[in-house]
Order: C-alpha cells, then sequence, then structure tokens
C-alpha cells in the first residue's frame, strides 16, 4: 500500500478527543496531527496527542507475554500464557464459583466497543465487579437530582456569557481545547472568574482567582444561593423552593470567611460577580466533586444557576462533565442470568481481602487500581497473595507488576473501527488504525475471545462489537458532518421542573492535619505516567503553603514523609504561596501516593478521593 491518509481520534481519557488526520502506509505513521475540520480540537494536539506515534513504537512497550516467576519476570509465547490464564480462571471457578474472579476495567482508554469486553464476566455468571466511580459520576448525580432534562451549555456557548466561572476545574491542563473559547470569551468582555484550592495555570489564565480552602465549597455556594434569594426571590415553578432557602440561609458571612478562608473583600468581590454578571455560566471540574459532598455541591452550584436566572438563557448555565447518551445497543450487552456480586470500586482493596467466598482469580483490562483506586495498598497485597492474576496492558502499570501474568495489547492506533464521543463536546468520531501493533501483542478482544473459550464460553465478544458500531452508525440524532465525523443532537426530552435539594451530605470528619489534593498532570494522563518503567530518581513533589511549611519547619527541596493510617510516602517539600493553608497538593499517580488515599465512598457509592488526610513526619 502507497501513502493513504485516515482520520482517527485521541483515544485517552481526555474531555477533549481530539480529532487527528495522519498518514499511513498500513504499517507506520508517517504523518500525524491535529484534524483541520473538527469543530472543538482543530488546530493543536496537546504534548501527550503528539506522542503517540513515540509511544507505539517506545521503550516502556511490552513486546510478549510476562510470567511471574519467582523474583522476576519471563517472556513467554502466547500459548502457553492463554493456558495458564484459562487454568488460573478454572481454578479459581471450580473451588468457589464465578464470584471467585474478579474483573476489574476502568477508563485506560474511551473507546465504546470496550462495552463488548465487559461481556467476559457476566458469561460467567456475573463474576465479582467494581462499581462506582473515581471520575465524575457523583457530581453527575448531582445535576440529574436538580435538573435532569435541563440544557447544559456546550463549550462554545460561553462566547455568549459576559462571566465564566472555574469552579475547581483546570482546563488549562486538563481541558486545553476549552482554553481558545475562553480566551474568545473575554475578547468579547467576558470576564473568566476561577475558585479553586491553589493557583494553577488556570488561575494565571482568569481575570479573577478565589482561592479557598479544599472542602469549604459546599459553605460558600450556598451562601452565594441564599444571597441571590434576598436579591431575586425563588423562580416560579421550580419544586422545593422554600425548604431549601433554610439550608441557604444557614452559613452566615462569619461561618464562611472562617470556612473558606477568603477574606471580607474577595468574597464581596465573588458575590457582585456571580449576582451582577448575567448571562454567567459555571463550569465545575472533577476536583471538588471526589467528596462526600460532591453530588450536593453539584445541586448547589445547579441551585446557583437557577437562583440567579442563568438557567436555560444563551450564555447561562450550569455545565459539568457532559456524557453523549444512548451510544450503547443495551440489548447487545445485556446478560439476563448474570448475577455479579458488587465490590466498592473505591474501597476495592479491602472489599477483595475480605470477600466471602474468596476472589481467588483477578482478570485485569485497561485499569491501573494499584495506582488510582483508594487504600491502593490493600488491593497490591491482595494481588500479589491472589493464587491467579492477569492485567491485559500495554505496558507495565504499577498493578500490571503486582500480577502474576501479563498480556500485551495493541493500542487503539493499530486497531482501527471503534467510536470515542466525548464529556465535553458533541462530536463523536470513529477511530482507523494508522499502524501495524508490534509482532508479540495482540488485540484484547481476541485474547479475552481465546480465553473465554478454553473456559467453554462462545465468541459473543466479536459480535457485540460489530453490533455496537451498526448501533452507532444507525443512529438517526447524529448528523454526519465529514468522514468519520457526527454531531450529536439533544434528543428532545419530557420537560421537568428543576427541583431544589433538600437534604445535603456531610462531609468527612478529618483524619490528620493536611488535606491531601490529588491533581490531574499536564504531562500524562492519569494512572499512564510513562517514567514509571524507569526506577524514580526523586520522590515525588508535593506543595505546601507557605504558613504550613513555616508552622512544621519546612524548607523546600526537603524530604519529609506524608503519613496516615494506611502508609507513608517520601516526598520532596514544595513551598508555595498559591497552595491554601492546611492543604498538601501532589500530582496524581505518583508510585505509592494512593496507599495513602482515602478508600470510603459517597452514599451514592462514588470515590472521596480529595477527603484524605495526611500528617507529616520530618
Ligand atoms: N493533562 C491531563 N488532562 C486530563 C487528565 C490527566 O490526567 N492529565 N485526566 C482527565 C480526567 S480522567 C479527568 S476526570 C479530568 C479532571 O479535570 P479537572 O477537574 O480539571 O482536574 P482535577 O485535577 O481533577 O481537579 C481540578 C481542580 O480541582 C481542585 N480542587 C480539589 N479539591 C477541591 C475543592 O475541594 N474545592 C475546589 N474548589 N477545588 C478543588 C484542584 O486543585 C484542581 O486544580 O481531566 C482530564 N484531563
Ligand atoms: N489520587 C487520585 N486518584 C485518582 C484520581 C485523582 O485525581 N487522584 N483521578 C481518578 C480519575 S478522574 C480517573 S478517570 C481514574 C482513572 O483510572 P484508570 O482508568 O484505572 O487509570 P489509567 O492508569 O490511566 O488507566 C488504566 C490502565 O489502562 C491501560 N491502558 C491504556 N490503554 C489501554 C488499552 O487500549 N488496552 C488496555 N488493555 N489497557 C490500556 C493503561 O496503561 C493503564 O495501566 O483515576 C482516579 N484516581
Ligand atoms: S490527550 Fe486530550 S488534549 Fe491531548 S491530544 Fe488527546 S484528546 Fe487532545
Ligand atoms: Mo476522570
Amino acid at each position: 500500500m502507497g501513502r493513504e491518509l485516515r482520520h482517527t481520534v485521541c483515544p485517552y481519557d481526555c474531555p477533549d478527543s481530539c480529532g487527528i488526520t495522519a498518514e499511513t502506509d498500513g504499517k507506520r505513521i508517517l504523518s500525524f496531527g491535529p484534524r483541520a475540520d473538527h469543530p472543538y480540537t482543530r488546530g493543536f494536539l496537546c504534548k501527550r496527542g503528539q506522542e503517540w506515534p513515540a509511544r507505539l513504537q517506545g521503550p516502556a512497550r511490552l513486546a510478549s507475554p510476562l510470567l511471574r516467576d519467582g523474583s522476576g519476570w519471563k517472556a513467554i509465547g502466547w500459548d502457553e500464557a492463554v493456558r495458564r490464564a484459562v487454568e488460573g480462571i478454572s481454578n479459581a471457578l471450580s473451588r468457589h464459583g464465578h464470584r471467585s474472579l474478579l474483573y476489574y476495567s476502568y477508563a485506560g482508554n474511551i473507546l465504546k466497543g470496550n462495552e463488548a469486553q465487559e461481556l467476559f464476566p457476566a458469561l460467567l455468571g456475573g463474576g465479582t465487579v467494581a462499581k462506582g466511580s473515581l471520575c465524575g459520576a457523583e457530581g453527575l448525580s448531582g445535576l440529574a437530582a436538580t435538573d435532569p432534562s435541563g440544557r447544559r451549555p456546550r463549550p462554545e456557548s460561553v462566547l455568549e456569557s459576559r462571566g465564566v466561572l472555574l469552579w475547581g476545574r483546570n482546563p488549562a491542563v486538563t481541558n486545553l481545547h476549552f482554553m481558545p473559547f475562553l480566551a474568545g470569551a473575554r475578547k468579547r468582555g467576558a470576564v473568566v472568574g476561577t475558585v479553586e484550592v491553589r493557583t494553577t495555570p488556570t488561575t494565571a489564565f482568569s481575570d479573577r482567582a478565589w482561592i479557598i480552602r479544599p472542602g469549604s465549597d459546599l459553605a460558600l455556594a450556598l451562601y452565594l444561593c441564599g444571597r441571590a434569594i434576598r436579591l431575586n426571590g425563588i423562580p416560579e415553578g421550580a419544586e422545593n423552593g422554600e425548604a431549601f432557602s433554610a439550608l441557604a440561609f444557614a452559613p452566615d458571612r462569619c461561618r464562611v470567611l472562617e470556612e473558606t478562608g477568603l477574606d471580607g473583600k474577595g468574597l464581596e468581590e465573588l458575590e457582585s460577580f456571580v449576582l451582577e454578571t448575567r448571562p454567567l455560566s459555571i463550569w465545575m471540574g472533577w476536583g471538588p466533586q471526589r467528596a462526600r459532598t460532591g453530588a450536593s455541591l453539584a445541586s448547589v452550584l445547579d441551585s446557583l444557576g437557577m437562583l440567579t436566572r442563568n438557567r436555560g438563557i444563551p450564555g447561562g448555565g450550569v455545565a459539568f462533565n457532559q456524557e453523549i447518551e444512548g451510544l450503547l445497543p443495551e440489548e447487545v450487552l445485556n446478560v439476563p442470568t448474570s448475577c455479579p456480586r458488587y465490590i466498592p470500586r473505591n474501597g476495592l482493596g479491602k472489599a477483595l481481602l475480605e470477600a466471602d467466598p474468596p476472589v481467588e482469580a483477578a482478570l485485569i483490562v485497561r485499569g491501573n487500581p494499584v495506582s488510582q483506586c483508594g487504600d491502593a495498598g490493600s488491593t497490591r497485597r491482595f494481588l500479589e497473595d491472589c493464587p491467579f492474576s492477569v492485567c491485559l496492558d500495554y505496558r507495565m502499570s504499577l498493578t500490571a507488576r503486582c500480577c502474576s501474568l501479563v498480556l500485551p495489547v495493541s493500542l487503539p492506533m493499530e486497531r482501527g473501527g471503534d467510536f470515542v464521543s466525548s464529556y465535553w463536546h458533541d462530536i463523536v468520531q470513529e477511530t482507523s488504525a494508522l499502524a501495524a501493533p508490534p509482532p508479540g501483542v495482540r488485540h484484547e478482544l481476541d485474547i479475552l475471545a481465546e480465553i473465554a473459550k478454553g473456559l467453554g464460553l462462545p465468541d459473543r465478544f466479536h459480535p457485540a462489537f460489530e453490533a455496537i458500531g451498526r448501533h452507532i452508525r444507525s443512529l438517526e440524532w447524529l448528523e454526519p458532518l465529514a468522514p468519520g465525523m457526527w454531531r450529536a443532537h439533544p434528543r428532545p426530552e419530557p420537560e421537568k421542573p428543576f427541583r431544589f435539594p433538600v437534604s445535603l451530605d456531610a462531609p468527612a470528619v478529618p483524619e490528620a492535619s493536611l488535606r491531601l489534593v490529588t491533581v490531574h498532570a499536564k504531562d500524562y494522563t492519569n494512572g499512564q505516567d510513562l517514567r514509571q518503567a524507569l526506577p524514580p530518581e526523586t520522590p515525588p513533589e508535593a506543595f505546601f503553603s507557605l504558613a504550613d511549611a513555616e508552622r512544621l519547619g519546612l524548607s523546600d527541596g526537603q524530604p519529609v514523609a506524608l503519613v496516615n493510617r494506611r502508609g507513608k510516602l517520601t516526598v520532596k517539600v514544595r513551598l508555595d504561596p498559591g497552595t491554601a493553608p492546611g492543604t498538601v497538593v501532589a500530582e496524581q499517580a505518583a508510585e505509592g501516593l494512593n496507599v495513602l488515599v482515602s478508600p470510603e465512598t459517597t452514599p451514592r457509592g462514588h470515590s472521596c478521593i480529595n477527603e484524605t488526610w495526611v500528617d507529616v513526619q520530618v
């Protein structure tokens, strides 16, 4: 084959879901860059996206199945690898039934076809599977409770805003293609404000930033709602207005100043920004909703949009994580006989250690719980003692290192024929293969189908994958924009009244002196820090406020240990005038970090990752 131009999508778990145009000779990528006709992401790919061609060939890439053998790893052939996987899983099943298999997957990439893999435990009877979100479901449930049918602002709507309020959201790092829209809004006269717990590239970009103590958001947002009620009253047609007023009037100004750490002038400025700027759009981030109060905060921020009369107006409203619903054919993925045992995702380790009947085989695909779930030390201990564990990954993740067998998979840019939507914009794109996979790696659907066959199961995986593609191609509410690219049009939903929240969840009680806030890093996505292939040179950095550094006698560059009852991690102190007192900030996925992280879940079963406390040991 000669040179051919193809379009594909960056498959990372990232709101932008960038369109990519590349040239390939069928084996290798010859040129690679942003897709010029993508309505939101044309113009540029971020560094992580640009690195895909190098990543496909990179030194971190696994090249053959690996078996843990005493203290080291031994390369083995695929026949032996599949035989061992079948044996390991059937041994567990024969001892304790289908629930003795853990099937764990998460968001290593966001291809729609991944859903076909979820049939694996379902066909065995259900297995043991993790339930609950580490990411955005907590905040989403808060928005669904207040305004399930409400239209949420689209990215370009900020061009009609007079004010944009980013609430615990860091798009200059995590959602880069939002920045040109925010810059465009500002050019047209809009003011961009950010509520944060530290200074970030986003606060640097913003016209105004309010730095508050983590977790004080709920009191602050309620107080702003109370001010809006005094100014505008309760809008007609909304439910629970009276009961909500009582909640909103509870935090008085003194309490809010004390809880947030804002000064009087800062609070007044935030108040007038929120109450006097219209249209105002509020964009909540993922950081502040990884807490027991995450859904409540989303409901209260949604109420603030309603009370300031911004709901449903051009340039106004409240936005968060916007999924495109209805892309999957439910009937294809349904196995009526499946009856899984659910365990909490964020509390995975302890649940696995205590499971009865015990879990004696683990199959992990596109998931990295030893890096990304709370109380990661328990998950590591579980995996290290589990009679059989297999991880399908393209690199040696922290989780893969704890398994007994690691199977190397091809990457989305070597497969094609799948679909990616976005949790920020409304474009759906088809993927295409740009390069041949390295010899020795296999497509994960083929691997699962072969292990399933060894267990006596039919191949429902490939038909389900094909059915997902057919279903997406057939949806009439997807408008074709260009080859392999569609725009999703919202389907009419029955209008439901806005419902103010009537009860709010209580935050966790602090367990130690400093709140540990773990944030998403610029150079890698979630747990996929490829430097982890190399031995760590220096401990990860942790950022302290100047006040805490002085109180604790810390100096910049000093190694100290962060400790709590779950474990200990050595970090390098960074003094940061931008961090709120009482807080220590670290980038997610540093090796050993999630050992410290809280395994608790919210009343809805989602993670409380940012409700973690540590002490410092010098
Ligand atoms: N470069 C890069 N981009 C990514 C990712 C990545 O790993 N790297 N991951 C992707 C994924 S999976 C997600 S979910 C998104 C996350 O995207 P974001 O939500 O933008 O990122 P986070 O770092 O999770 O949190 C945002 C901010 O919340 C602040 N924060 C923490 N606790 C509180 C609090 O109590 N109150 C307030 N007001 N602020 C608080 C943090 O300081 C942080 O700057 O990013 C996506 N994009
Ligand atoms: N402390 C702390 N923890 C967090 C967060 C935080 O802010 N702080 N954020 C949370 C959030 S928002 C999220 S979304 C989760 C993410 O949690 P995960 O999705 O578990 O995170 P990753 O490590 O990015 O991805 C899982 C694994 O999938 C692999 N992978 C990537 N592509 C493929 C593929 O095509 N096939 C296969 N088989 N494997 C693949 C990666 O190499 C990686 O080892 O983490 C959560 N954990
Ligand atoms: S990681 Fe996100 S911003 Fe970067 S290229 Fe991929 S989709 Fe785009
Ligand atoms: Mo996420």
